[in-house]
């Protein structure tokens, strides 16, 4: 079956505690509990599962009424607050007009707190009363096989002549580490996420790129290759590669290769970009990482996170291939990352005057005002970008500002954190004491990856 998951419009809510004005652009937040319930159903059974998402679009209900044309609406589940509770039920008035025959389910907050209410409004079949992982699944598998609801655990419902069935409640889980995640790859990054501390943790500058696709292109015509470029496509549009690779996200224009390339943008990609990104030529300087740290994205094969490593190399080689290249073809070409990957290779000089710990526990740089500051241990590896590479094994210390916080000026004392930074290392732990003697590495970053100082001292 074909289920439709909506996150109905907010355009009639009850604003309590924090007014409209404030909240605007505060409350877009991927639909999480939906996206469960969508990976639950679509990893667990055969069934499919679409979340139809008002909020992130800000429809009012004649648009979003108008997009339920698109969607399957014979089994529709519908999150539910109670501030929205006049949203909720047009948006089920909405549903029953389009299908009479249509399944509608809710579930969320509302029905969970106030269960004889929720099943009381007019339209509803059934409410779920709990977590919704495991319900749905029966919900849908019987609705499929036509079967009774009767005896589904944590779901209640109306029987054919409209009498409530309340069956019993479902056992709550308390380990939820069996959890299916949700497939982030269905959302895209503009849509619920911010370029702005992207922005600040590379480099970005705009260069120009063209794809120079022959209009007849056998790839334009050829629906198996086009369908794998939607889906790789969509792989990209949900990282944020988007926010320097795309015209509408980066200030001045995109860096290189950008999505609106195109009829087939990849092609805006030079020989060695789309090697980067098969993983052919390594980019690890850019940081590279497992799915379970990655919000499900593998960046540790293929230079473009994805969620679906062989499938994106199969994709990627292909283009490679097509282009006449293989992978002893790029056996000699240095790894991605230019001045990143040197970087992680160099060698500290002993501090000049100004640069170290005073006698007064000053910490002093030369080169500005700075972001990011590390005590290493001398023979530790230089600091690379986060998520992975920002903590080298041998911290000794290190603190970070705020990305929307001011940058902080040498002179800072040592263990003091102004407002707008924070000891990112150790966490939770006081400075840890520096003796007269100990041999550290200093290294101070005006921003992620642009040094300012990096030498050697000890401690007076
Ligand atoms: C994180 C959170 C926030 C965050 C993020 C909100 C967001 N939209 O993502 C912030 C701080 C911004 C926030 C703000 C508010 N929140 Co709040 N928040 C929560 C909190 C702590 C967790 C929600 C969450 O993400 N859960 C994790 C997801 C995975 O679970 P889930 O959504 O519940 O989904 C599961 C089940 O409910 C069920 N399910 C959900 N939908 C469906 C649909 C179907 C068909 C089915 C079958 C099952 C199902 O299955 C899912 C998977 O198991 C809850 C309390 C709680 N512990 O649940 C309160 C809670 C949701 N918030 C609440 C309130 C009141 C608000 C505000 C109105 C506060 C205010 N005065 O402004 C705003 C409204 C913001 C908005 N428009 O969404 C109330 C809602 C009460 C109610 N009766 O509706 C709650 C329940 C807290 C409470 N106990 O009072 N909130
Ligand atoms: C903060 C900005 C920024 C972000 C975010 C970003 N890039 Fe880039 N990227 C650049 C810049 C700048 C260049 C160099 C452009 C030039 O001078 O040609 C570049 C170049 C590249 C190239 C080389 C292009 C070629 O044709 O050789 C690849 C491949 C690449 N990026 C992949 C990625 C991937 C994959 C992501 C997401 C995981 C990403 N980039 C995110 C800024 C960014």
């Amino acid at each position: 079956m074909n289920v439709t998951l909506i996150n109905p419009p907010e355009k009639k809510r009850v604003w309590a505690g924090i007014s409209e004005s404030m909240a605007y652009g505060v409350y877009c937040f991927p639909p999480l509990g939906l996206m469960y319930l969508q990976a639950s159903l679509e990893k667990r059974t055969h069934h499919r599962a679409e979340i139809y998402d008002a909020i992130v679009d800000d429809l009012d209900h004649p648009e979003f009424d108008a997009g339920l044309a698109r969607y399957d609406l014979d089994v529709v589940g519908i999150s539910a607050y109670t501030h929205s509770l006049p949203d909720v039920q047009m948006t089920i008035n909405a549903v029953r007009k389009r299908n009479p025959k249509a399944h509608i389910t809710l579930g969320g907050p509302h029905p969970i707190m106030f269960p004889e209410y929720a099943i009381g409004l007019t339209g509803v079949d059934s409410i779920c009363l709990g977590d919704g992982d495991d319900v749905i699944i029966d919900l849908v598998n019987a609705l499929d096989e036509g079967r009774s609801l009767e005896g589904i655990a944590g779901l209640w419902f109306k029987d054919a002549d409209g009498t409530i069935v309340r069956n019993e409640k479902r056992r709550e889980l308390k380990d939820i580490s069996w959890q299916i995640w949700p497939d982030r790859s269905r959302s895209r990054y503009r849509d619920y996420a911010s370029c702005e501390p992207v922005l600040t943790q590379r480099p970005y500058w705009p260069a120009s790129a063209t794809a120079d696709t022959a209009p007849d292109d056998p790839r334009l015509s050829d629906a198996t290759w086009q369908a794998e470029f939607s889906w790789m496509t969509a792989q990209v549009e949900s990282s944020a590669c988007v926010c320097c690779h795309s015209t509408d996200l980066a200030p001045d224009g995109p860096s290189g290769w950008y999505l609106e390339a195109g009829p087939i943008w990849i092609d805006s990609l030079d020989d060695d970009g789309l090697a980067m990104l098969a993983g052919w030529v390594d980019s690890t300087a850019f940081g590279a990482f497992d799915a379970e740290d990655n919000n499900g994205f593998d960046r540790s094969t293929t230079g473009l996170p994805t969620t679906d490593v062989p499938r994106m190399q199969a994709f990627l080689e292909g283009e490679l291939r097509r282009r006449g290249l293989d992978l002893d073809d790029f056996s000699d070409t240095p790894p991605f990352g230019g001045p990143l990957y040197d970087q992680l290779f160099y060698t500290p000089e002993p501090c000049e005057a100004g640069q170290g710990i005073t006698a007064d526990g000053r910490i002093q740089w030369t080169g500005g005002d700075a972001r990011y500051i590390y005590l290493l241990e001398p023979d530790s590896m230089n600091p690379g970008v986060p998520p992975n590479l920002d903590l080298p094994a041998g911290t000794v210390w290190r603190f970070d500002v705020a990305w929307d916080a001011d940058p902080v000026a040498s002179g800072l004392p040592y263990g003091e954190l102004p407002p707008g930074t924070r000891q990112a290392f150790p966490e939770g732990e006081p400075a840890p004491v520096l003796q007269p003697g100990d041999a550290l590495y200093l290294y101070v970053l005006r921003d992620i990856y642009q040094p300012i100082t990096r030498c050697t001292f000890t401690m007076p």
